[in-house]
């Protein structure tokens, strides 16, 4: 319960998805070959985000291990990856609280092997044994101001030499010799200098001169001296070997993601803009799949696929190819591929994509006239959805494009927003209240927010809700039907929130420990497995809200023998005829309706409270928020 606090949760908003892109790398990997993700998320007792963060973190070790030797680039500065290291590194994870074999005075092999300042920083854990206490102290200063290896960035080479993952079917594709002109605009806030630079340069040599009109570099209000004068005069010399190229803006104030990216538009001239995070490096043959595209149809927004470069060690590391989709928080995420692209057998084909990570590229002028991106999205998060969302709804289409490929530097932790959620969740309101119509308050349950006098401050959204009238934008409606069917509205939950029982105040009702299907009674907190949903219908979900069509809910079950509840798969459990269903209103008993067994709480002789099956006494149970008039829809 604990651990799941800190996790880095779907970093994806800024393309940052280290846990389900983890899972798409084993899929890719074979060691899972004969699933698909909709599979593993069948039958879970979590939805995919945390589930496969446990999963990632326990075999992503091993997983790098086996992707290393293929794909790894040869960094300038070699990695000594010799048998002891691997060994010590095996150990040091096998007993993370054990001193690591080899420090200090035993008489090993390893020399050079220092004592590590810094065990527990992740920047450490496969980098750096070598470095002196100097070193390592300067190393882990910098990384936890940037949140990756600004030490090892300042050392690798600007124009280094990174693997082509692309498809061998990409390099036989052939491109109109006319193309539209690319602008490039890279953001950044307190970005590494080198960082920047080196997204830079493989701009330069991977991008045919005669399609590159111009690199804008867009600052939104850093603080960090170097990108300053420092920055302005690597700029002049770019501008004199390559004229006029490169420019910059700086924003006067902070004004968050989406607006960075439109002021980097707005001051573009190019036919096409890229709008690429300034932490990346393309990589060879990116642009032209993009310029040919938009060319076809200038209505397309397309991304790149991304690839990642680990924050500590800057190797790459391959993904594969997903779309981009995201759940009723408006987290995004990896989704599996469609079947009519499978079908189409040519792996060089755009996929169409439900939603959009933040590194896009579109018609300059096409993108303008559907909006840009919402300016009223603030700091980080949601605001790629919302671009998603808009463009499918007011005349546009969203294509991944498997032959353009952009490496992506994954920050460990983001200096600038700490606590994303609370970002996130406001970002996705807005995008509710202007772009969701009924089923807006899917995002408001699954944020367990109230849906009347939420305490949410969105903004003024009345610019964006008279943008879709002129657009003459289709309805939410239209969009779960044809573009993200996976996403399903429920409208029958009348009741949702904490669940508790006046004997203990101080417990709710809680999923219990994952994986696993036996609620509990659990300390109240404010995370997601405390989330309670209970239907007219008489079911009661318990856990994160999913209400997705190929991943099932869990439903509050009486086994009918013994006296404790279980979770179950909701459909399944109501196929096998299952106990799922419940009688209940606020302030009243939980009573089953097949076994008429009421789910209470026994206290034990030290207070502890658990949860219990048994015949019905008088106990009665209240529920945080209710829908409407408990089904009697009052708007
Ligand atoms: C990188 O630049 C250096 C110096 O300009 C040059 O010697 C080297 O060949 C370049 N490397 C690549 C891979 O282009
Ligand atoms: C982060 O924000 C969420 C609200 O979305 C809140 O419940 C949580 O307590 C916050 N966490 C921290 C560490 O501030
Ligand atoms: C919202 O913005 C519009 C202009 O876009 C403005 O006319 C209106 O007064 C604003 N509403 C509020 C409550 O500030
Ligand atoms: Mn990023």
């Amino acid at each position: 319960m604990m651990l799941r606090k800190s996790l880095p949760r779907l970093l994806c908003l800024g393309l940052t998805l280290i846990t389900v892109a983890n899972l798409l790398v084993f899929y890719s990997t074979g060691i899972f070959q004969n699933l698909v993700l909709g599979d593993l998320q069948k039958g879970l007792p979590l939805p995919l985000t945390e589930w496969s963060w446990a999963v990632g973190k326990r075999f992503s070790h091993l997983e790098e291990d086996l992707q290393n030797p293929k794909e790894s680039m040869k960094l300038t500065i070699k990695q000594q990856e010799n048998k002891d290291n691997l060994l010590k590194r095996v150990m040091h994870e096998n007993h993370p609280n054990q001193k690591v074999m080899g420090a200090g005075t035993s008489q090993t092999k390893e020399n050079n092997y220092k004592e590590k300042l810094f065990p527990d920083s992740r920047l450490f854990r496969k980098w750096g044994d070598h470095l002196s206490e100097d070193q390592q102290k300067k190393a882990e200063g910098l990384f936890q101001k940037f949140g990756y290896n600004v030490y090892l960035s300042d050392q690798l080479p600007l124009n280094r030499t990174i693997p082509d993952m692309r498809d061998s079917r990409c390099l036989q594709k052939r491109y109109p010799s006319q193309l539209p002109s690319l602008g490039v605009i890279l953001i950044f806030m307190n970005e590494a200098l080198s960082v920047i630079q080196r997204a830079i340069t493989s701009i330069i040599n991977r991008t045919p001169s005669q399609l590159l009109k111009e690199i804008i570099l867009v600052d939104d209000f850093s603080s960090n001296g170097e990108l300053k004068a420092i920055l302005d005069e690597k700029i002049k010399l770019y501008n004199q070997k390559y004229p006029g190229l490169l420019r910059i803006v700086r924003h006067t104030q902070r004004k968050g993601l989406a607006q960075a990216r439109n002021t980097g538009r707005e001051v573009a001239t190019a036919d096409v803009v890229a709008i690429l995070d300034a932490h990346i490096e393309v990589n060879v043959g990116w642009a032209e799949p993009i310029l040919a595209r938009i060319q076809e149809d200038r209505t397309v927004i397309v991304s790149p696929v991304f690839d990642n470069i680990r924050f500590d060690t800057f190797q790459f590391y391959k993904y594969n190819l997903g779309v981009d989709g995201f759940n009723w928080e408006l987290w995004c995420r990896y989704d599996s591929l469609p079947k009519a692209w499978i079908d189409l057998r040519d792996v060089t084909a755009p996929v169409k994509s439900p939603s959009i990570m933040g590194i896009l590229a579109a018609n300059r002028l096409f993108l303008g006239e559907i909006g840009s991106l919402d300016g009223g999205m603030l700091v980080y998060g949601g605001e790629n959805v919302e671009l998603g969302l808009r463009v499918w709804l007011c005349g546009g289409r969203i294509e991944i494009l498997p032959c353009s490929r952009v490496a992506h530097l994954e920050r460990h932790h983001k200096p600038y927003a700490l606590n994303l959620s609370m970002t996130l969740r406001r970002n996705a309101v807005r995008v509710a209240e202007i772009w969701m119509d009924e089923h807006k308050s899917m995002v408001y349950l699954a944020w367990n927010l109230p849906l009347q006098n939420s305490g949410i401050n969105y903004g003024n959204i009345s610019s964006r809700v008279a943008l879709r009238k002129n657009l003459k934008c289709k309805t939410f409606d239209w969009y779960l039907e044809n573009i993200y069917p996976r996403l399903k509205p429920i409208h029958s939950i009348v009741g949702y929130g904490r669940m508790k029982n006046p004997l203990d105040e101080n417990v709710c009702l809680d999923q219990g420990p994952v994986p696993g299907y036996s609620p509990i009674l659990h300390y109240c907190h404010s995370y997601r497995s405390q989330n309670v949903y209970y239907h007219l219908t008489g079911e009661f979900y318990v856990g994160p809200l999913i209400s997705e069509r190929t991943i099932d809910d869990h439903c509050l079950t009486d086994p009918g023998l013994g006296k404790n509840p279980t979770l179950e798969p909701c459909s399944k459990a109501a196929r096998k005829k299952k106990h799922i269903y419940w009688d209940f209103k606020p302030g009243g008993a939980v009573i089953n309706r097949d076994t008429s067994r009421c789910l209470e709480i026994t206290k034990d002789n030290k207070g502890f409270s658990t949860l219990v099956l048994r015949a019905c006494t008088v106990q009665v149970w209240t529920i945080q928020h209710t829908v409407g008039n408990w089904g009697a829809r009052d708007t």
